[in-house]
């Protein structure tokens, strides 16, 4: 799948400001992916692609879920996180892409999880700084974003649940074990 096509595949399914926000998180994933050594063209069409099922109906969402299989755990945590999983799937089916690095990229984008490969964090990280964000604590991990992708994408965790925990949500267990595998790490390596 060229970027062209994978656009254009995203601008009808996109509304003006989510398909605006894609073209940022892909400059973003571009700039990233440089800085960490990570392929080019792989971050930036897994960016391109990570919120194609983003308008895609709930209910037809949670079916998906179900009849292919993917984790039943996925359909009690909110809303908000169908759309990388099933995104995933919906890429590889509607659209033709079968590199499963990319695949994992999109499923990932909004939870994490442990042992995330570089292009995972790549995406998830330039999701969360493009600059069009404007969360509390952001500019912090866009700094960080500078030097370190692990430190980055453990703020980016520990910003994404505080604010959940902070408005009573539950959390999706794979979050919790992104931030503490990255913690681990961290101190691991120093
Ligand atoms: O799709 P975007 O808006 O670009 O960004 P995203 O895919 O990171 O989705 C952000 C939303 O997902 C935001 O409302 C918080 C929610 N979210 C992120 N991680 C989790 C989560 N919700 C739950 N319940 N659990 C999570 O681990
Ligand atoms: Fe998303
Ligand atoms: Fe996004």
């Amino acid at each position: 799948m060229d970027e062209a096509k994978a656009l254009a595949a995203v601008e009808k399914s996109l509304k003006r400001r989510r398909y605006e926000h894609t073209l940022r998180v892909t400059e973003e994933a571009e700039v990233l992916a440089r800085r960490f050594q990570v392929d080019i063209s792989k971050a930036r069409l897994a960016a391109i692609l990570h919120d194609y099922a983003k308008y895609r109906p709930v209910e037809e969402m949670r079916k998906t879920v179900q009849s292919e299989g993917l984790s039943p755990l996925l359909l009690h945590y909110g809303d908000e996180i169908l759309h990388s999983f099933v995104g995933a799937y919906y890429v590889s089916t509607e659209l033709g892409v079968t590199d499963l690095e990319i695949l994992s990229a999109i499923r990932y984008h909004t939870t994490g999880r442990a042992n995330m490969t570089k292009l995972e964090k790549v995406v998830f990280l330039a999701d969360y700084i493009e600059p069009g964000r404007t969360f509390s604590g952001v500019e912090e991990v866009r700094e960080e974003a500078r030097l370190d992708l692990e430190k980055a994408c453990l703020l980016s965790l520990r910003n994404t649940i505080m604010f959940l925990v902070s408005k009573q949500q539950s959390v999706y267990p794979e979050t919790f074990e992104a931030y503490n595998e990255l913690i681990f790490d961290i101190k691991r390596r120093s």
